[in-house]
């Protein structure tokens, strides 16, 4: 692990978030000509079964800003995306493929908006976790006088660097929060209907339960996600660009240095810029990273996939990373404005993203869920 500069809530929370935007390890962008066979070949999609929607009518008329999914059956997961040249690391992480049932439940139409956080904070007074001054345990090694409350800001370095030290573009700003995305200065002046960004998940958990909501289990995430297709690699349909158009706020250009913002935007964009998916739900690839409920294991799948069906999975009971074992992580999904085919393709629909709780960043958001029975456990 590199040396971190000072700053950082802890070293570990730093590479566990950037890395939460990363996942893929190789440089170098796959060829032409491999991600034009790749485009033309026909996708397997082992392990798939078709995805059967339920019939349970939405009990009530959806919450403003909401949308009524159906429940129903699907298999949850990725095939190794290594395999169709589209993608840079096989995401064992996302198999084995597995069946999952699940009840109805109403979701976000769109990420949490910069709007709607500002009146739960307006109604409570709740102050984020990176607006608190860090305590020494969270930043150990670090003089008491220099803990400031912060959070991690994506500032691109002049020049290109190892995508293997993401230690490089992210930088803990102090003053940064969801009220000052870049730091001291920065404002939410025209930020309005651009999702909240710099939560940690306790935030997006006050969040929902202020609002009589939930943060969605990770299979609820994917489900929806999925807009009742089958195993496809994007919410719209098999191809990152059908006839050319970019169909998510993601990055294109040279990683991280040079960002054209062939899609309009550099940063983040206003919630539905795109378009929806099968669902309506908008910005489930891209913009920005959602937290969900659920602990990560990288083995989680393999769990679930011995009990044939599972029905309203939870996750696992506690998380373990060995990529980390010191850090624990909650599972977060879609991707964000950060994404790129030559760095991370996580905004594929049916791949993992992995967080420290407690580490904020400028590219991490969250939707909620509304259920009309509660999970069989709802441990968190
Ligand atoms: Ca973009
Ligand atoms: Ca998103």
């Amino acid at each position: 692990m590199p040396r971190l500069p000072h700053f950082e809530r802890s070293s570990a929370a730093l590479i566990a978030v950037a890395l939460s935007g990363a996942g893929c390890s190789r440089v170098e962008e796959p060829a032409a000509e491999r991600q034009a066979a790749a485009a033309k070949a026909p996708l397997e999609r082992p392990g798939f079964l078709p995805t059967r929607l339920g019939e349970t009518l939405a009990p009530s008329p959806a919450p403003e800003g909401m949308v009524w999914i159906p429940g129903g059956e699907f298999s949850m997961g990725s095939a190794d995306p290594t395999a169709g040249g589209h993608c840079h690391e096989p995401m064992d992480d996302a198999r084995p493929i597995h069946r999952v049932a699940l009840s109805g439940y109403f979701i976000d139409a769109t990420e949490v908006t910069n709007a709607s956080f500002a009146k739960f904070v307006d109604a409570t007074g709740y102050v984020t976790l990176a607006e608190r001054k860090p305590t020494p345990a969270e930043m150990p090694g670090v003089a008491g006088e220099l803990l400031a409350a912060g959070s991690l800001v994506f500032t691109p370095p002049e020049q290109r660097v190892k995508l293997s030290n993401p230690v490089a573009w992210w930088r803990y700003v102090a003053g940064a929060s969801w009220k000052h995305p870049q730091g001291p200065g920065s404002s939410l002046q025209g930020l309005e209907q651009h999702p909240v960004v710099h939560i940690a998940y306790e935030d997006a958990l006050a969040y929902a339960r202020w609002a009589d909501k939930d943060l969605p289990t990770e299979a609820e995430w994917e489900f929806a996600a999925r807009g009742g297709r089958t195993g496809q690699l994007y919410p719209w349909g098999d191809e990152l660009t059908p006839k050319g158009e970019l169909r998510a706020n993601t990055f294109q250009g040279a990683f991280p240095t040079r960002n054209d913002a062939r899609d309009g935007y550099a940063g983040t964009a206003p919630v539905g810029s795109f378009q929806p998916n099968a669902f309506g739900l908008y910005d489930v690839a891209g913009n920005v990273w959602e937290w969900t409920r659920d602990w990560y294991r990288a083995d989680g799948y393999a769990r679930d996939a011995r009990a044939g069906l599972t029905k309203n999975p939870e996750g696992p009971s506690a998380s373990f990373d060995p990529a980390e074992p010191q850090t624990k992580k909650r599972v977060q999904r879609g991707g964000s404005f950060l994404c790129t085919n030559e760095y991370c393709t996580r905004y594929m629909v049916g791949t993992r993203g992995k967080g420290d709780p407690s580490s904020p960043a400028s590219h991490l958001g969250f939707r909620c869920v509304k259920r009309p029975l509660p999970l069989l456990t709802n441990r968190l």
